[in-house]
């Protein structure tokens, strides 16, 4: 899957070209979460109009988040599809008062390619894609532009990929998928520059395969593209903390912990960018697992780093 060179990309140096900006991933980077749909799982109905969504990603920037993901259309398990025109009513005026305001980057969480083309024109400078550009039109969508992107990977659609998830080797699939996706996009007129990937975890994934994935992360960022990893407030954490003997179940809310467990196992196997609601936490923690993997890749830098003995 990564070894083949005759294939796959040289390693691409760990920043992200956004619009014409340079995000640098030398150190790991927190995306905040911002959902606009009145559905989602952990944030229904809190923003509901344009000022709250911005208060909120004023508050993510000023924790730490170096990109802000902005969604209108919800990914939850059995969640029905979206217009086209309720998606932009939901995101374009958040999306533009956000770029005009906030240094960070402005991410846009849609597959829908009139979303995309409508949002760099508005300052997004991300797009994040749970069908990894598959939709008609959104390769050619992102070829018109200058916006980075987000691939990631899903087994079947938001509507039925919990029902029955199935894989011979996730690890291997999940792999050649992104792989393949990266190549499309490269063929398309994207430059390397632009892409990340992501494993999807949860996106038609059962606990073993969610661990499989995680296990082999190293693997995936071998791709080339930088890594980006989405764990916050997942079943996956409830479920990883039932099986380690937690007496009661977890609620979404009550996550966190686990949550930045698996964030900072992650960057420590190469996770570059960590999707997550909470971003003040998720940044405190990625920047010591980002420390402590820059130091298994260097020793002597993070030594340094280090010298007042603390
Ligand atoms: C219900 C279930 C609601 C799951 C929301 C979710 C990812 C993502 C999501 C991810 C990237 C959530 C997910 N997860 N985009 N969008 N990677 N790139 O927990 O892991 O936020 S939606």
């Amino acid at each position: 899957m990564t070894k083949d060179t005759s294939q796959s990309e040289p390693p691409v140096p760990p920043v992200l070209h956004c619009a014409g900006r340079v995000l640098s991933l030398e150190r790991p980077v927190v995306m905040g979460i911002l959902n606009v749909t009145p559905d989602s799982f952990s944030d229904g109905g809190r923003y509901p109009t344009v000022d709250l969504a911005l208060a909120r990603a004023e508050q993510m920037a000023a924790e730490g988040a170096a990109i802000i993901d902005i969604g209108g259309e919800s990914t939850r398990p059995g969640a029905a599809p979206v217009s086209t025109e309720e998606e932009l009513r939901r995101v374009l005026p958040v999306v533009e008062r956000a770029a005009a305001r906030l240094s960070a980057i402005v991410c846009v969480d849609t597959s829908n390619p009139e979303l995309m083309r409508r949002a760099e024109a508005s300052g997004a400078a991300m797009i994040n894609d749970v069908r990894a550009a598959r939709r008609p039109g959104a390769l050619e969508a992102l070829a018109d532009g200058r916006m980075a992107l987000c691939l990631m990977h899903m087994q079947g659609d938001p509507a039925s990929m919990q029902l029955e998830p199935h894989y011979r080797d996730a690890l291997q699939e999940v792999g050649e998928f992104l792989g393949a996706r990266v190549r499309a996009c490269r063929e398309a007129g994207i430059a390397a520059e632009r892409l990340c990937i992501d494993p999807g975890f949860g996106f038609g994934k059962l606990l073993r395969h969610n661990l499989q994935l995680l296990a082999g992360l190293a693997r995936l960022a071998q791709i080339g593209p930088p890594l980006l990893v989405g764990v916050s407030r997942k079943s996956l954490v409830a479920t990883l903390l039932a099986q380690a003997g937690a007496a009661a179940g977890r609620a979404p809310h009550e996550r966190l912990a686990g949550s930045l467990a698996l964030a900072s196992i992650a960057v420590l196997r190469g996770a570059r960018i960590v999707r997550a609601h909470d971003v003040a936490a998720t940044v405190d923690a990625v920047r010591i697992a980002g420390l402590l993997a820059a130091d298994a890749a260097a020793p002597r830098a993070a030594a340094g780093a280090c010298a007042d003995g603390g």
